[in-house]
């Protein structure tokens, strides 16, 4: 049975969970905080939550873990046997982690944390933020899933890293990071409402 370290309050544990559950796989969730404690860092080297362990070997990095999910178990198919359909799926997904994600994130600790993050820093995560967007408007298919016809890996990406990035915008800058991005919400709200994406969020706040 493969083990899910992490808390569940994490959004990246929760796209794994998510994607375990989609899967059919068998796991177990094992509480695990980030930290740089050894124990942690044999399991993820950069301290940080989510990791999978297999059989007593381990693996982090979501994107890296969904790879493999996609090998163990390849249906529900999240990234396609098309060579380039399973790039652009990888593509849109790296962007929405990269570009929105992981910029909203410099200002997660005054958003959620009691924390405080610099003029400078807000400043510059507004101004990456748009960047970010204006390059999935590019991308973004939604029609009605986020790479096109198919449910894919972008869809979690999707709906885990703009719950997220949302959140932040709005405390920080008081805008609606998704105004005017309907196919965006539409896909939001459809995640929302798929049965792995919801047994997450049920089970997150029980
Ligand atoms: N790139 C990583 C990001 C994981 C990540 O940032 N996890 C956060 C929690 S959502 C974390 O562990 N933060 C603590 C830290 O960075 O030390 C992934 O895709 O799994």
């Amino acid at each position: 049975m493969i083990q899910l370290y992490g808390l569940r309050m994490s959004n990246y544990y929760s796209l794994t969970k998510s994607l375990l559950i989609e899967k059919g796989l068998a796991f177990e969730e094992v509480k695990a905080p980030p930290t740089q404690k050894e124990d942690n860092l044999a399991r993820s080297p950069m301290g940080r939550m989510p990791a999978i362990g297999v059989d007593g070997h381990y693996l982090s990095e979501t994107l890296a873990i969904a790879g493999y999910l996609e090998r163990l178990q390849p249906e529900p198919v999240l990234i396609p046997a098309d060579p380039f359909a399973a790039g652009k799926v990888l593509e849109l997904a790296c962007h929405i982690k990269l570009d929105v994600e992981l910029v909203a994130r410099r200002c997660l600790g005054e958003a959620f944390f009691g924390q405080t993050v610099s003029d400078e820093t807000k400043a510059n995560t507004e101004a990456d933020l748009d960047k970010g967007m204006k390059a999935l408007d590019r991308l973004f298919i939604g029609a009605p899933y986020a790479a096109g016809s198919e449910l894919s890996l972008a869809d979690f990406y999707t709906y885990f890293s703009f719950g997220l990035a949302c959140g932040v915008t709005q405390k920080i800058f008081n805008r609606d990071l998704l105004e005017g991005r309907d196919k965006i919400k539409a896909v939001m709200a459809r995640m929302a409402e798929h049965p792995s994406v919801a047994q997450v969020e049920a089970e997150k706040a029980s």
